[in-house]
């Protein structure tokens, strides 16, 4: 049993985990910085924190919508009754089942589940209507995953949509659907193909070797052109699978490509994760500096500290499951996270400059997980109360509070409550030098008018003052809740108070 684990699961594993574990340290502390600067020659292509209009968009959005679809959809994490829980790495990597419970000649029958891709209630306005209804302001498509086949007809290799029974280009409703409800559409976009007779995950070493991964490197290059061709209307490319030895190595090409797509499509937005420099340093370059235009390593997991993020721009991708991007038919068994652990996990972004994109995987005819479709409702429900906390809001210097998290918008300060005090009092620390304060308060729903007083508790070698917001008598609430407080100048210095002799 042992032996099978190690000769067959671990494997899967590890492709998923080791690919990722070189660089997660850069997603839980400070950045590596070197003692000296290095030289570095494909670095950065674009400015820190762009300001133009697209990229402000991005910095608004608040939250967004993530879809997983494809051929591996169809399983649903699952074959013929048995589960590949435990013998793939997640559901959109079911080609790579391994082990006692993978089918017989399984990578085969995968390669030809495409002939059977027919989602008969596949509706692209359907989903965007939901999107909008959630309050998601961007999407990311998944236009062609690890397995490599294309959700769009593509001139450059046969396995996509045109050879499927279904034909119809998806790419192109997704995109049109979604823009139609004024939300921002991103292409997901996997360098790495399994069955890609091109594709290596080694460094290419032989002449043999160096002419195929390069025939590969133009099918890449020829697939994103035919992709801002045939889309116009993307606001950006979401990168995956960029962490082989081959990509890596390829930072020359890379470098100019992504020049290329950018000069093509002005404002285009890449994150961090297309490409790496030529010491093979990926997200961030040799000196720290981000490639891209925001952190895209915030993948199911959330900064602890703002200060972790030294002001970058960033989105946290999330499944509702732990892991498992695709659609996972059976939901039992495991942990799925709820609309409330969901909407904190919105609000501690949002606290800290970020943006939080769920992911939704559609089944094999186009229809959300009904898990999904609930959750979609009530987070949508929670946001359209609470939009002005979410959107277009800002870090807010203050203390951090353990009741929930800070949003700012010039003098409008939000605390949106998930911990509500057994006392029924909110207090909010703001550090002693703080030029502004809370000066009012009121609930965000409703606008009921709170009380708000300055609470001098008066604790020796406290760097704060205190704020108190007093919740009404028989208030409830059965999610959080966001008190909006205008910011002013505190009234009075705290007194002095004598420091205790010891
Ligand atoms: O391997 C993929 C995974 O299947 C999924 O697409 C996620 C989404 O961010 N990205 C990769 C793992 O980092």
């Amino acid at each position: 049993m042992m032996k099978n684990i190690l000769k067959y699961v671990l494997p899967a594993f590890c492709i998923l985990f080791t690919a990722n574990d070189a660089d997660a340290q850069q997603w839980s502390g400070p950045k590596r910085k070197p003692e000296k600067p290095i030289e570095v020659k494909y670095g950065s292509l674009t400015p820190a924190n762009r300001t133009d209009a697209t990229m402000e968009a991005f910095r608004n959005y608040g939250l967004g919508q993530f879809i997983h679809w494809g051929v591996y959809s169809l399983a649903g994490n699952e074959w013929e009754g048995v589960s590949a829980r435990g013998g793939a790495a997640a559901s959109e990597w079911i080609r790579s089942w391994s082990g006692p419970t993978a089918p017989k000649d399984w990578k085969n029958t995968y390669d030809n589940l495409y002939k059977q891709f027919n989602p008969k209630d596949f509706d692209a306005k359907r989903w965007a209507k939901q999107a909008k209804d959630m309050g998601a302001k961007y999407v990311i498509f998944t236009t062609k995953h690890h397995d490599g086949f294309a959700l769009w007809p593509t001139k450059y290799s046969d396995y996509n949509i045109s050879k499927s029974p279904y034909k119809k280009d998806i790419v192109k409703q997704v995109v049109d659907a979604y823009t139609a409800e004024g939300i921002d559409v991103y292409l997901y976009f996997s360098i790495l193909e399994w069955n890609n007779p091109n594709y290596m995950g080694k460094a290419p070493q032989t002449d043999e070797e160096k002419r195929k991964f390069d025939k590969f490197l133009h099918y890449t290059r020829n697939q994103l052109l035919e992709q801002l061709k045939n889309y116009p209307q993307i606001k950006g490319f979401w990168f995956d699978g960029t962490w082989d030895a081959s990509w890596k190595s390829a930072y020359e090409f890379t470098y100019n490509l992504e020049k290329e797509l950018r000069e093509k499509h002005p404002g285009l937005i890449i994150g961090s994760r297309f490409r790496n420099d030529e010491h093979g340093s990926r997200h961030f370059d040799s000196n720290g500096n981000m490639l891209g235009d925001y952190e895209q390593g915030w993948e199911r997991k959330l900064p602890v500290e703002f200060e972790w993020l030294e002001g970058h721009d960033w989105d946290a991708v999330m499944t509702i499951p732990p892991n498992g991007w695709g659609y996972m038919k059976d939901w039992s068994g495991i942990y799925t996270k709820t609309t409330d652990d969901l909407l904190d996990m919105l609000m501690r972004s949002r606290s800290m400059n970020g943006n939080f994109v769920l992911n939704f995987g559609p089944d094999g005819n186009g229809n959300m997980h009904p898990e999904e479709d609930k959750i979609a409702k009530e987070i949508g429900e929670w946001v359209k109360q609470n939009a002005e906390a979410i959107y277009n809001v800002r870090h807010a210097a203050l203390t951090p509070s353990k009741l929930g998290y800070f949003t700012q918008k010039g003098d409008q300060l939000y605390l949106t409550v998930f911990n509500r005090p057994v006392n029924n009092i909110v207090r909010i620390a703001a550090p002693k030098n703080a030029q502004q304060v809370p000066t009012t308060a009121e609930l965000l729903v409703g606008g009921e008018k709170l009380n708000l007083k300055p609470a001098d508790i008066g604790l020796d070698l406290d760097k704060n003052t205190y704020y108190d917001v007093i919740l009404p008598k028989g208030f409830v609430s059965d999610r959080a809740f966001v008190l909006k407080m205008k910011l002013g100048t505190p009234k009075s210095k705290s007194a002095r108070l004598m420091d205790a002799k010891m």
